[in-house]
């Protein structure tokens, strides 16, 4: 017999209608769905059970791949043992272990951690530990804050500010004043076909020159990048060109915060893209990866010169007025510290690093497919151009989407007409092949 609750849920017409799906067309989704109802490893299974095979790690989260047992079990075990505890002026043991962690994994000294929920609280939160850092060490004139054209961090209105994307802020009104942008790294009649960072860019971080010619360091608390912008379709760091933005932030004081909600937790081959490309910055964010998807959390490594900063003044009195309810969740954090015992005992982050030159080969024999424009690639990342249909931009991007999934048994993301592929990091050499014919077969279905 149906309890109360489950015969009234029973009885609740299951139509389409109620739910606003975010970043979706809705009404092109509610006529043909795509609907997930299951998930095991490498793929995904519709209510009917069909297969599809996962190159996106859902949404560049689910790097161990899915529903892998350990981790399941930890948030089995966490649920039954403490469902929920605050850790404003309270705090649970498993918050202090998976910060200790995370701390360790990180370069330099990045050893404190604020936990956020989500990759755009995050970038939020490090944009205000920013400011008030640099108020705290009599600094409060500078107010700026630097990103980047084509960044994406999140959608809270210090990331939409810092942000490069015209359809995350056009709607939005005049965001947080102040922010400027640096000019995107990308150059396809330099870059194009590029296997990992490209030669040619390295000099755009001259830019940030122009930006404190223009508005004074005196002005300027931060600069935010992606170490590999990741939403916008992958666009690898040219040689060089972190380095020289660590280099112009130290000669004038200016924070430098890498946002590594999608290049942490091994997506480059390292714990974090800063080790990759060998700059420690003053902040990394992250989130995704940091439980493999299971349970929403994010955060902030903060240096210890800036945590320490905060230190000072009456011991009874808080030293940073900002937090979430749900920062550093019970669940969440047994989440991560079971996927951070995945990541270590599976060696996946070592796995990426091997797997990187047969990827990049693999997604190079595509080159050559219809309206294929670029192809770029770094770690276990790819993204494919395609010419958008003529008059119609994002139309053919949109196709793909819905051949991919309805039709290839594949998931893929699709940002515009550019492909992005991700998979988790325990796809097999067969795996690899088996999505680039899928993705062949959609390209030429899109032709
Ligand atoms: N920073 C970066 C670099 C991100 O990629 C966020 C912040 C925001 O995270 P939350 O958890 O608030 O969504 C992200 C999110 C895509 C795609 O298709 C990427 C993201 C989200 C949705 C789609 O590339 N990244």
């Amino acid at each position: 017999m149906l309890t109360h609750d489950a015969a009234t849920r029973a009885e609740t017409p299951n139509d389409l209608s109620a739910f606003w799906l975010p970043f979706t067309p809705n009404r092109a989704f509610k006529k043909r769905p795509r609907l997930i109802s299951r998930s095991k490893d490498m793929h995904y299974y519709t209510p009917e059970g069909r297969e599809i095979l996962d190159a996106t790690a859902a949404l560049w989260c689910c790097n161990a791949g899915h529903n892998r047992k350990p981790i399941v079990e930890a948030i089995q075990r966490q649920a039954a043992e403490l469902d929920f505890s605050p850790t404003f002026q309270f705090a649970h043991p498993l918050a202090f272990q998976v910060s200790s962690r995370i701390a360790a994994l990180a370069p330099g000294d990045l050893d404190h951690v604020f936990f956020t929920n989500s990759g755009s609280e995050a970038a939020d939160t490090a944009l205000k530990i920013a400011l008030a850092y640099q108020r705290t060490i009599g600094q409060a004139s500078r107010q700026r804050l630097i990103g980047r054209e084509r960044g994406y961090h999140g959608v809270g209105f210090g990331g939409i500010s810092v942000g490069g994307m015209v359809n995350n802020r056009k709607f939005f009104g005049t965001l947080l004043a102040g922010a400027d942008h640096l000019p995107a790294t990308y150059n396809r009649e330099q870059q194009a076909f590029t296997k990992g960072e490209p030669e040619w860019g390295g000099h755009l971080a001259d830019a940030l020159e122009g930006l404190v010619g223009l508005h004074d360091a005196s002005t300027i608390a931060a600069v935010i990048v992606e170490p590999m912008a990741g939403s916008t379709g992958v666009l690898p760091p040219p040689k060089g060109y972190l380095q020289k933005l660590r280099q112009i932030c130290d000669k004038y004081g200016i924070l430098l915060i890498f946002d590594e909600v999608i290049t942490g937790f091994g997506r480059l081959g390292f714990a974090f893209a800063a080790e990759r490309y060998g700059v420690i910055p003053d902040m990394i964010t992250f989130a995704k990866g940091v439980t493999s998807g299971t349970v929403p959390m994010g955060g902030v490594i903060v240096r210890k010169p800036i945590y320490d900063a905060f230190m000072n003044g009456p011991e009874h009195a808080i030293e940073l007025f900002h937090g979430y309810t749900y920062s550093g969740h019970p669940l969440a954090c047994a989440a991560s510290l079971a996927t951070l015992d995945l990541y270590r005992d599976e060696k996946l982050f070592e796995r990426v690093k091997a797997l990187e030159p047969k990827w990049y080969d693999a997604l190079m024999t595509l080159k050559g497919l219809p309206n294929v424009a670029d192809i770029r690639c770094v770690g276990l990342t790819g993204a494919i151009d395609l010419a958008p249909l003529e008059g119609s931009p994002t139309l053919r991007g949109y196709k793909a989407l819905e051949y991919s999934f309805h039709e290839a048994g594949i998931m893929l993301r699709l940002s515009g007409d550019t492909i992005e592929l991700t998979p988790p990091f325990i796809v097999s050499e067969d795996q690899i092949g088996e999505i680039v014919d899928k993705v062949a077969a959609t390209i030429k279905a899109v032709a």
